[in-house]
């Protein structure tokens, strides 16, 4: 349960090596560990501080529409990509407003700056949703999650969709090894805003359980695993709902998880705090394939988290 989750922020924050990072904000990191749900004793959704679950099944559903533009996640009043697109604006020939290098970091630091940044963020956000073209040239992250689970490209210029193929041998092949998913395509990996954090997850099917294990090759401990947990663990749920399967073990493995040096205080406040039971997540029963679900398919039951923790993102 969460005590899985809170023991590893402990782990790292006791034995983890002091490491700079690509986006110079310098982490607490250790390199292997595992955590493990058993979705049947509840929906992995942390209580010790409010997880957004609106945004984790968003993000999901994006992903799973095959979608890598943040247009849609607009819409859904979804805001955590923003950055990476905005990244790709600033830095374009096209970008006449005042310099923005480096704004993760000095927005957190500099007033003036941050005005500046949260108004240029606010005319890019307006652009994306009110204009077409725009949105199509910088509303769009490239070869990200949505397009190698659903639009592989190959060598023969075909596509494949990973996601479909690995629901169809699911059910027709359920005690295959292969149940597998990746979003690491070396070859693309050059064209994409951000690398896959998720690399690849692969599914076991026993006892009429559907589990699943994900490979996580750099993980946000604060900020980014509480959603990650949430999203894996309602796309196992969709998967076995399609499958007519039950819920199993959702596996979290991690290559190098980190905790930010700006999360320190965040965490040590969490760390405080008593986890309490995991919420029940309920499916519309009249829907069936997992691509004909929308936000609206989903409820929640029974979250009562702890208050929200804020914490700058790293970009
Ligand atoms: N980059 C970094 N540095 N960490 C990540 O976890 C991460 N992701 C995605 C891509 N790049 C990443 C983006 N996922 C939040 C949560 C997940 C994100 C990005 C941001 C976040 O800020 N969550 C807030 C609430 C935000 C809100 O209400 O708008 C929170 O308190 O949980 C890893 O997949």
């Amino acid at each position: 349960g969460e005590l899985a989750y809170l023991n590893m922020c402990r782990h790292v924050l006791d034995n983890g090596n002091k490491k700079e990072d690509r986006t110079n904000t310098g982490t607490y990191s250790v390199f292997g560990y595992q955590l493990r749900f058993d979705l049947s004793q509840g929906f992995p959704l942390l209580t010790t501080k409010k997880v957004p679950f609106r945004l984790v099944a968003s993000e999901l559903l994006w992903f799973i529409k095959g979608d890598t533009n943040i247009r849609y996640l607009l819409k859904n009043n979804n805001n955590i990509w923003n950055e990476w697109a905005f990244k790709n604006w600033v830095e374009s020939a096209e970008y006449t407003g005042p310099d923005m290098t480096d704004f993760g970091n000095r927005c957190q630091t500099d007033d003036t700056f941050n005005k500046q940044y949260q108004e240029q963020m606010k005319i890019f956000k307006e652009n994306i949703l009110q204009d077409d073209a725009f949105a199509e040239k910088f509303g769009d992250l490239g070869s990200v999650y949505g397009k190698q689970w659903r639009n592989w490209k190959t060598s023969q210029k075909e596509t494949i969709d990973q996601l479909k193929e690995v629901i169809d041998s699911i059910r027709n092949k359920p005690d295959s090894r292969r149940h597998i998913v990746s979003a690491w395509n070396p070859e693309d990996v050059p064209n994409m805003a951000l690398p896959p954090c998720h690399t690849m997850f692969q599914f076991y099917v026993a006892d009429g359980k559907l589990s699943c294990q994900l490979y996580q090759r750099s993980a946000d401990i604060f900020l980014g695993v509480p959603f990650n947990i949430a999203s894996y663990a309602l796309l196992t749920h969709l998967i076995a709902h399609e499958c007519d399967l039950e819920v199993g073990d959702f596996i979290h493995t991690f290559g190098d998880a980190h905790i930010y040096a700006n999360h320190i205080d965040q965490v040590k406040i969490q760390l405080e705090r008593d986890g309490k039971v995991f919420p029940e997540l309920i499916l519309n029963n009249e829907k069936i394939s997992i691509f004909d679900f929308d936000i609206n398919d989903f409820e929640l039951k029974n979250y009562y988290p702890h208050p929200t923790i804020k914490a700058p993102i790293a970009v």
